[in-house]
């Protein structure tokens, strides 16, 4: 068996938090007289009541689950307040939440490297944070722990439940015969407590949290006790967690993997792997895959908490499913114009915002044909560079969705074209702008940055060339991406569009096309993510000429 490696040491302070049934309490701020009430909020949707999406805990006691819809939520919890998502274009909008969850963020970000993983839950590095609380003020020279941290709940310690709990936990934070990583551990714990608390009074939200001395440790836990309490994981109970935990409930074990570890090797829990060398492991699945499960199976996971405040993609769609799949091109087109105009909003948010821009623009769907031998295939994703305007974004994204379609379709020659029923079904859509990076700083204008990096294409029409297969999943609404997309990234050579800001006057700005002409979004709950961009910002000689609903960028050099 190979010897432990040095990550096995991991003196890191990680904790994941997450939010408690977060558009409930969104929603719950919103109309506070709804706190304390079994509450769920729902998809728009006609469909029995429409599709639950978030369920309060309330609403759990009764039973009350996340996959049931309005209708049958109301059959096991008659009083149930039923919340429809925002709509707007016909569609779920979301923006609520993604700002509710940045002003989340910006209060955990003060503590320690943040990332933020998804629309409710980050991960925060608290080592640096740790390690001056264990120098300049220990936990038990403290006066005083604060009651949220005596709440804490710390695996493998005896009595987690009785009645002298909290001074279990406490002689377990206030330990002086313990090692480093232990004691930082600890300071952990109450950093965590007291940030979770700054934001419940901030924010009025409660979340969850896992703290432990890795990535993997902290997700694993941090949804073990819920909601509005914390779990630690100290090195000694590492082994127990594993030993029990259902390989499928390992992230990255859900799928495949998992199923071959079950069937192939007939390991049921995370520990089970340990009956494995990591040879025996690289032999079967791969160099990296083996010493993964190699590592996961000791509770080792090197990977770091990046820097990332911000999504690394964004994403509109909209899902038909049964008698509502689109039918028609026609119908297509519209779905299109209004996931479109949807990202070109959040892209040019972005761009205020966060100085950041997208390169790559996808369309997935998901299809099915009437008469189909082939029924297996899946309509293929299409991207191609994303050019900035809402039209233009709309124009693109309807060509890729043609180039999907006739590969779909392929030589069994529906047509495609007109407004008659064509022998084919959209019943999920979904439109995503990716490859997002900040206009490098120390370029003297918007314009020649767009002028510098792009070749000039007089036609606005991707050519069938330009396509790239993609297999992202679908969103189901507006998404964000905030970790590394598992599609296949696009070829790296692919020409630029031109971005058609060359000469570009403000009267000429006044069409549906202008260049990031909706500032109406800016919301406070982005104040963080202008103050720290994770990239580079503008050069300071470019500014944005604000006129009625235009944003234009201009040089004031
Ligand atoms: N969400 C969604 N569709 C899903 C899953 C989640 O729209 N299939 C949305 C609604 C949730 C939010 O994302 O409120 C966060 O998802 P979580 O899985 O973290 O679940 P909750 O926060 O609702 O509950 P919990 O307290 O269990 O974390
Ligand atoms: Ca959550
Ligand atoms: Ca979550």
């Amino acid at each position: 068996m190979p010897l432990a490696r040095p990550e096995s040491l991991d003196s890191r302070i990680i904790a994941h938090i997450d939010m408690d049934c977060f558009y409930v309490q969104v929603e719950q701020r919103k109309q506070p007289h709804l706190r304390g009430l079994p509450t769920a909020v729902v998809q728009y949707n006609e469909w029995k009541g429409g599709a639950l999406i978030a369920v309060s805990y309330e609403a759990r006691k009764f039973g009350v689950k996340r996959s049931m819809r309005g209708d049958e939520a109301k059959q096991v919890c008659p009083q149930i307040q039923l919340v429809q998502v925002p709509v707007a274009r016909g569609k779920a909008d979301l923006n609520a939440y993604r700002n509710a969850g940045s002003e989340v963020v910006s209060i955990l970000a003060r503590k320690g490297r943040c990332e933020r993983a998804s629309i409710d839950e980050v991960y925060l590095d608290l080592t640096d944070s740790a390690e001056a609380m264990l120098k300049e003020s220990p936990p038990h020279s403290l006066e005083s722990i604060d009651a949220e941290a005596l709440k804490s709940h710390v695996l493998g310690l005896k009595n987690e439940n009785g009645h002298d709990a909290k001074e279990k936990v406490r002689e377990w934070l206030c330990r002086s015969d313990t090692d480093h990583r232990e004691k930082l551990l600890a300071c952990g714990a109450i950093i965590v407590a007291e940030l979770r608390m700054q934001v419940l009074k901030a924010t009025e939200f409660t979340c969850s949290a896992g703290i432990a001395h890795n990535k993997m440790l902290a997700k694993l836990t941090s949804g073990m006790n819920k909601p509005a309490q914390q779990t630690v994981v100290p090195f000694s109970s590492v082994k127990a967690l594993l030993d029990s935990l259902p390989i499928k409930k390992m992230k990255q074990l859900g799928g495949k993997l998992g199923t071959s570890l079950q069937n192939d090797l007939g390991v049921n829990t995370v520990g089970g792997l340990l009956q494995f060398s990591e040879e025996k492991l690289q032999d079967r699945y791969g160099i990296n895959t083996g010493t993964w499960l190699w590592n996961i199976a000791r509770g080792i996971n090197g990977e770091e908490v990046q820097v990332r405040l911000l999504p690394k993609s964004h994403g509109s769609g909209k899902s038909f499913p049964g008698p509502r799949a689109l039918k028609t091109i026609v119908s297509v087109q519209h779905w299109i114009n209004q996931l479109g105009d949807e990202l070109s909003e959040r892209l040019c948010f972005d761009l205020e915002q966060n100085k950041r821009m997208a390169h790559t623009l996808t369309l997935h769907a998901s299809a099915y044909k009437l008469s189909d031998s082939d029924s297996h295939k899946k309509f293929p994703s299409k991207s191609c560079p994303l050019r900035y305007g809402t039209a233009k974004i709309q124009e693109d994204a309807f060509n890729l969705f043609q180039a999907g379609l006739r590969e779909y379709l392929g030589s069994c020659g529906v047509k495609i074209q007109g407004s008659n029923h064509n022998g084919w079904g959209i019943t999920a859509l979904s439109v995503s702008a990716s490859k997002i990076v900040a206009v490098p700083s120390g370029t003297c204008s918007i314009m020649k940055y767009f002028q510098g990096q792009y070749p000039s294409h007089s036609s606005s029409k991707q050519t069938p060339d330009t396509f790239i297969q993609e297999s992202a999943p679908l969103s189901s609404s507006g998404t964000e991406s905030y970790s590394e997309l598992k599609s296949a990234e696009p070829q790296s050579d692919y020409n630029f569009p031109c971005l058609d800001l060359q000469g570009q006057k403000i009267s000429e700005s006044r069409d549906k096309d202008s260049f990031c002409s909706s500032p109406k979004q800016a919301k406070d709950g982005f104040a963080l993510e202008t103050s720290q961009p994770t990239s580079q910002p503008l050069p300071s000689g470019v500014i944005f000429f604000m006129l009625e609903q235009l944003v234009i960028p201009a040089v004031i050099f």
